[in-house]
C-alpha cells in the first residue's frame, strides 16, 4: 500500500510538472520571400537604375524594390506573410522617360522556393515575341511553341498570368 502511494505521488508530481509547463505556441514559421529580376529594353539591353515599385494587388500593399544605378537588377525582400499562393503582384517600372507595367501571379512553387523571379521588359510590344516591332502570326507560332516546351517570356505572356499557354498564342494571333 505504501509503495502504491509512492508511485501515485510520483505520477502526480510528473503530471503537475507537465501540465504546469507553458504551452508552446506553434505558429506557421515566417520565411523570407525574395522578389527579383532584371529590367531590360525591347532589344534585351539592360536598363540600369530603373525604378521598380511592386504592389500586391490582392492586399493593396506596395513596396519599392531596391535597385542600384549601375545595375538593371532589382530586388525586394519581404516575407511569406506578405504574399500568398495565387496573389497577383503588379510591377510598375520607370526608366528614363519610359514606363511599363506587368503583372504576375504567385504560384505554390514560388512560395516554396521563397523566390519570385520576374524579368521586366520596357518598351517591348506585348505579343511581339520575335522582337521585330510588330505582332504577326509568326509571334503566335513562337508563343505556341513556348507553351508546348514550358518556356516563359514576359512579352509572350500577354494574358499576364505568369505563364505562356495556348491562350496567349491565341490572343497574339487575334491581335495580328
Ligand atoms: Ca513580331
Ligand atoms: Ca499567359
Amino acid at each position: 500500500m505504501k509503495r502504491n502511494t509512492g508511485i501515485i505521488c510520483i505520477i502526480a508530481a510528473v503530471l503537475v510538472v507537465f501540465t504546469a509547463a507553458p504551452a508552446i505556441a506553434i505558429a506557421d514559421p515566417q520565411t523570407s520571400f525574395m522578389v527579383c529580376g532584371c529590367v531590360s529594353d525591347a532589344d534585351g539591353n539592360p536598363c540600369n537604375g530603373s525604378y521598380v515599385r511592386i504592389t500586391n494587388s490582392d492586399t493593396g500593399v506596395s513596396w519599392n524594390a531596391r535597385n542600384a544605378s549601375e545595375s538593371n537588377y532589382y530586388q525586394l525582400l519581404i516575407t511569406s506573410d506578405d504574399v500568398s499562393d495565387g496573389d497577383t503582384l503588379r510591377f510598375a517600372v520607370v526608366y528614363g522617360g519610359e514606363s511599363a507595367e506587368t503583372e504576375c501571379t504567385v504560384t505554390p512553387g514560388d512560395i516554396n522556393r521563397g523566390v519570385f523571379y520576374v524579368d521586366i521588359p520596357i518598351g517591348a510590344l506585348p505579343g511581339d515575341v520575335n522582337g521585330d516591332g510588330e505582332v504577326t502570326p509568326a509571334d503566335a507560332v513562337i508563343a505556341l511553341n513556348m507553351a508546348v516546351c514550358g518556356e516563359h517570356s514576359e512579352v509572350a505572356d500577354v494574358s499576364g498570368d505568369g505563364k505562356v499557354t495556348s491562350l496567349d498564342a491565341l490572343m497574339i494571333l487575334q491581335w495580328s
